[in-house]
């Protein structure tokens, strides 16, 4: 049993409320133009959506994404009241079998009528910065945001995981390498 909100926020800048006003207009006055774009947030779901306990540093929320429209979504960003920062990772093998988790360059990517999965082991929300405990059984807020400006919002629950742990590489278009080793599932 999940609680589930999702949210449809989509920015404008102040002189594009005119635009979007007439654009509205001009689809409403057309009554066989099915042609008008839905936002990703309203055709973009998540399920069995978690997030990992830990007393500090960094964590991981996973889930399930699913995509009901007929164009790919893309997720590029995420913020939650827990972290202070938030990156959507991969995580890749090196040549000598390493797994090491990294950034993933181009966003999360919901093919049309699919799935994508949210895994320990692959790819993840990344908390970055804790800002408090995540405490087994609280919930917390998470908001993905898509390439087109949408944004929704989804309530996870705190589980306990201890599964596989890779090794974060900041940047992998650098020279330098900080390796760190999280306490984190994904
Ligand atoms: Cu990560």
């Amino acid at each position: 049993m999940h609680t589930f909100t999702r949210q449809r926020t989509t920015r404008f800048l102040p002189g594009a409320m005119a635009a979007a006003a007439a654009a509205l207009l001009l689809t409403a006055c057309s009554s066989t133009d099915s042609t008008q774009a839905a936002a990703s947030a309203d055709t973009v779901t998540i399920s069995d959506q978690w997030v990992k306990a830990a007393d500090s540093g960094m964590s991981a929320a996973f889930g399930d994404l699913t995509n009901s429209g007929d164009t790919p979504r893309t997720i590029v960003s995420a913020t939650s009241p827990a972290s202070e920062r938030i990156e959507l990772h991969e995580v890749v093998t090196d040549s000598n079998g390493t797994k090491a988790m990294r950034p993933k360059r181009d966003g999360f990517v919901v093919p049309a009528h699919g799935r994508m999965q949210l895994r320990p082991g692959g790819d993840h929300i990344m908390f970055m910065g804790l800002v408090g405990p995540l405490r087994t059984g609280s919930e917390t807020s998470v908001t993905l945001t898509f390439d087109d400006g949408s944004s929704t919002t989804f309530t996870a629950q705190v589980r306990d995981f201890s599964g596989n742990q890779e090794n974060y590489v900041p940047d992998h278009a650098g020279g330098e390498s900080h390796t760190q080793t999280p306490a984190h599932g994904g």
